[in-house]
């Protein structure tokens, strides 16, 4: 039956197909490149669309030639044989011709386009030196004296370019929607450079690394803001203060390392004010405003047994006597890997000696261990307790009691942290705005 009238089925085919086309209008797309954002992919998104266009003319072009071909010479019962021939010059400088035609309108755009894009940054830009770490991101803003992890701020209008860099192996950096992607590679420095477009302050997009980097490549994520210069000047003021709680948090950055660098003194005494918490402003995007799909969607991972009525009783100046002045810790202190600007141990250390990602204003940032988990003092604790179960291959250690450490094959024993000093440790990174 089916073989006999095929065309009686063309028409169900054709609306079976027009429904699956229509399908896919109207979903989101969150992590779309065919966006017009900002320069860099707007360049692009035009050599594609002029490709679409040549390649759609060829292909229609081909293909009612063949099926006009096939129709028109079938074989017949008792045709005559087809005419036989042997070179045609006419025709065959034609289709020479024709092609090396196409290939020149979509080379010269292209290499256009490629002499523009890798081009050095134009002067002015905002410089963000991006370092990939298996696996997180950090993100420094040189001139303004900034480090922060896996969140990164841009004010929208103005151009920033990236100084790629990696600490171990090969990652990529790649925000779909705003364009990229490149390479962060071992002893090499790459850069990237764009204009996030004016109109597009108070978004955030997603960012992944590209390019397969071990155990947790994949969830190796990050968020881009593009707020407006304001806002991002803003944002700036708040992360260039000095921890909350640290000795230093009511003095300027700057003032603070320069204090210590000059004199034996550890600081000076009026800024001796330990656990007094300096009012923290500056503008941080509203989690409220965050669309879905740009919020960390991994489930926390039941094998942590926490009790989560403890955080109440968090107490965040236990916390604060425990992390920054390692009191009380029968574990590797956490200032060995992690920097908390304004506090005496990690005063003046430059970011490349830390391990982890730079703590200073942690709370500040909606998502932690690169873009995985909401921050919240629940995951924060399990975090803490055993970051390789939260995060397999991580490269914080195992801090809870009880624990198992896959690296180092053991089981914490009694000294490491129990759950209350952990809801106090937690108390003390929700205090850090
Ligand atoms: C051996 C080094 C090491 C020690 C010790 C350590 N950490 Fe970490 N920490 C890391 C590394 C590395 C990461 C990044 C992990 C990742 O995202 O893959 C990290 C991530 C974090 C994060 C998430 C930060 C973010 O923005 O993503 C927090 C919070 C944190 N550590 C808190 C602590 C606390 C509190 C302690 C002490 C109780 C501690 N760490 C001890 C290495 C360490
Ligand atoms: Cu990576």
């Amino acid at each position: 039956m089916f073989r006999k009238r095929p065309h009686r089925f063309a028409p169900a085919v054709l609306l079976a197909a027009v429904v699956l086309m229509l399908a896919a209008c109207g979903v989101e797309y969150p992590n779309s490149t065919f966006n017009h954002t900002s320069d860099l992919n707007t360049a692009i998104d035009a050599l594609w669309d002029r490709l679409l266009f040549l390649g759609t003319i060829v292909f229609v072009f081909v293909e009612v030639l063949l099926i006009f071909t096939i129709f028109k010479f079938r074989k017949r019962p008792g045709g005559a044989p087809a005419k036989q021939i042997h070179g045609h010059a006419a025709l065959e400088i034609t289709w020479t011709v024709i092609p090396a035609l196409i290939l020149v309108l979509i080379a010269v755009p292209t290499v256009r386009t490629i002499f523009k894009t890798q081009a050095k940054a134009p002067a002015g830009s905002l410089e963000v030196t991006v370092i990939g770490h298996q696996w997180w991101w950090e993100f420094r803003y040189p001139s303004l004296g900034i480090t922060t992890a896996n969140e990164l701020y841009i004010p929208a209008g103005k151009t920033v370019n990236f100084t790629l860099q990696s600490r171990d192996v090969i990652h990529s950096f790649w925000t779909p929607q705003l364009g990229g992607k490149r390479d962060l590679i071992t002893n090499r420095t790459n850069y990237l450079w764009y204009t996030v477009n004016a109109d597009l302050a108070e978004n955030v997009f997603n960012g992944f690394c590209t390019e397969y980097c071990g155990a947790s490549h994949a969830n190796m994520r990050f968020r881009v803001y593009t707020v407006s210069p304001d806002k991002f000047e803003s944002w700036t003021k708040r992360q260039q203060a000095n921890a909350a709680m640290s000795p230093m948090a009511s003095v300027a950055p700057e003032v603070a390392v320069a204090s210590v660098a000059s004199s034996k003194a550890k600081a000076p005494a009026t800024t001796l004010a330990p656990a007094t918490q300096r009012a923290v402003d500056g503008y941080v995007y509203p989690l409220a405003q965050m669309p879905k799909w740009t919020l960390p969607q991994t489930p926390v991972p039941s094998e942590i047994k926490y009790d989560n009525a403890l955080l109440a009783g968090g107490d965040s100046a236990r916390g604060h006597e425990m992390v920054a002045n390692t009191k009380n810790m029968g574990i590797v202190p956490c200032l060995t890997c992690h920097i908390i600007r304004g506090e005496y141990t990690t005063m003046g250390l430059k970011d490349d000696v830390a391990a982890g990602p730079n703590l200073t204003h942690v709370a500040s940032r909606h998502t932690f261990a690169a873009g995985l988990y909401p921050t919240t003092p629940a995951n924060l604790a399990r975090w803490i307790k055993n970051a390789q179960v939260m995060k397999p291959g991580s490269l914080m250690t195992v801090l809870g009691v009880g624990e198992y450490n896959p690296m180092l094959k053991k089981t914490n024993g009694s000294t490491a942290l129990d759950d209350r000093q952990i809801a106090d440790i937690v108390a003390y990174l929700m205090a850090l705005k």
